[in-house]
């Protein structure tokens, strides 16, 4: 089979058996799946060998680039050496005894402990497990209920979906499962008509204290937020809005809980989200850059306040997962954190990429297509908008995001559509000449974009 045939057979094979994450089955028995078929530094090769910029990072999760040599060794190593235990009943690895300690290192001093899980979505899970276990010690067992945001994403097991503000996920499942509740998101460009950013940003933070006094301050466990909601839409809150969730918190003893899965290790050009914008959470989620992608592992950090009372008062926790601390991909993860703290890539995002991307993609926002241009850290985002005074989106939501990422892959690039957002969260070790590129590209994208909606009678 020359590469051409592999391809294809691949494809038929895929659309034959495959059924695949957030994917239309349907659409992909009809269109083919694209194939990556290998990937260095910035770049993926697709089965056709085209190249791809990865505006992506994968999934949000490949910090250090592709194609670390050094990842992979580690992982052969202690994979010869020990390729699985568990760290169940008193057990533990050596990889996940030095992860747990890095941990505690890098993140905020209120956290010394970690509890690992395999992914996001479960770290998501044992925050709702560790929450009402939590509560239930402290003589407060009413005290329940875990509130999210609409359009906030959590993870897609029952809990996470449950959590997360997705509606159509709900929609799918009988979901969101009991004890949970749902505020608004600070997404000015769209909610924040006729108010400034800051008045916006503490209006949407008050619709905590509305929510907590509707449900009763005693039911309260904790509230859950991604620093800035990522597969929402890169919604990036206004300054205000934080010390105010802080606040809120603190004034009901309301557990604070930072989902760091996608602002965690160095996206915002800090360690974490939640030290970017001053607040102090008492239990902080993570997954993807926590071992680049190159394998499946996440965590929940713990901070002293649940930890004191759940090691001096609880006994056995009952939770836990099989891969839970799996030494393979700690190691991994241990080596990962190694390679972003010897290429100070945290500080690189913070005084080098970051502010050069920002600087690049606010230029975008003089497209004709784009009604605003926002990012921060190596995070970036584009409203398409049909016009751009008054604001005026493109009916049905949906279609044109959809178009403008067709076109950016036929240009080398890998952007994300949510709705008519455009987003990338590119690889952390990205250089100013790659960000050139990746913004050539974005421009490309767009005329090509403005061109083929004209000529289809869109505008
Ligand atoms: N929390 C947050 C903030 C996430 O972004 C999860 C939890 C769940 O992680 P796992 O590892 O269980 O997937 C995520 C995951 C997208 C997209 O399309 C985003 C995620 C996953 C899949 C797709 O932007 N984030």
């Amino acid at each position: 089979m020359d590469q051409r045939e592999q391809f294809r057979h691949w494809q038929a094979l895929d659309a034959a058996h495959f059924l695949h994450p957030f994917s239309d089955s349907k659409q992909i028995g009809e269109r083919g799946t694209r194939v990556i078929t290998r990937a260095e530094g910035i770049y993926l090769y697709d089965g056709e060998g085209r190249q791809l910029l990865d505006g992506m990072s994968g999934l949000w999760c490949v910090a250090v680039g592709y194609g670390r040599r050094e990842l992979a060794e580690v992982a052969a190593r202690q994979m010869n050496e020990l390729p699985y235990y568990n760290s169940f009943f008193q057990c533990a690895t050596p990889p996940a005894i030095e992860l747990a300690a890095k941990l505690a290192e890098i993140t905020p001093p209120q956290f010394q402990h970690v509890f690992f899980t395999g992914s996001g979505s479960e770290s998501v899970d044992t925050v709702i497990r560790l929450a009402r276990r939590y509560w239930q010690l402290e003589g407060q067992p009413e005290r329940n209920i875990i509130i999210g945001r609409w359009n906030g994403y959590h993870g897609s097991t029952i809990a996470g979906a449950s959590l997360g503000g997705m509606k159509w996920m709900h929609e799918q499942g009988l979901l969101p499962m009991p004890g949970i509740g749902h505020i608004e998101q600070p997404y000015w460009f769209e909610r924040g008509a006729g108010l400034s950013p800051a008045d916006f940003g503490l209006q949407a933070a008050q619709e905590l204290e509305q929510c907590i006094q509707r449900l009763g301050p005693e039911r309260v466990a904790a509230f859950i937020g991604e620093p800035v909601q990522g597969a929402g839409g890169v919604i990036i809150p206004p300054e205000t809005y934080w010390p105010e969730i802080q606040r809120i918190c603190d004034r009901h003893g309301i557990l604070l809980v930072s989902d760091e899965v996608i602002c965690g290790f160095g996206r915002t050009g800090r360690w974490f989200g939640s030290e970017y914008y001053g607040t102090r959470p008492d239990l902080m989620t993570m997954a993807k850059a926590l071992s680049s992608g190159y394998l499946p592992i996440g965590g929940v950090m713990v901070g002293d306040r649940v930890a004191k009372t759940l090691i001096a008062k609880g006994g056995e926790f009952a939770h836990g997962f099989t891969y839970s601390a799996h030494p393979v991909c700690s190691a991994v993860a241990l080596a990962n954190l190694g390679i972003i703290q010897r290429e100070k890539l945290v500080e690189h995002v913070r005084d080098t990429a970051g502010p050069y991307l920002q600087r690049r993609w606010a230029e975008l926002a003089g497209h004709p297509l784009v009604g605003e241009a926002r990012g921060l850290g190596l995070l970036g985002a584009l409203e398409l908008v049909k016009v751009k005074d008054p604001k005026t989106w493109f009916e049905p939501r949906g279609k044109v995001g959809e178009r403008c990422r067709d076109n950016a892959i036929l240009n080398g690039l890998v952007m994300r559509a949510t709705r008519d957002t455009m987003i990338i969260a590119p690889p952390l070790v990205i250089t100013p000449s790659q960000i050139d590129e990746l913004i050539e590209k974005a421009w490309r994208t767009l005329d090509q974009t403005l061109a083929g909606l004209k000529q289809d009678g869109w505008l």
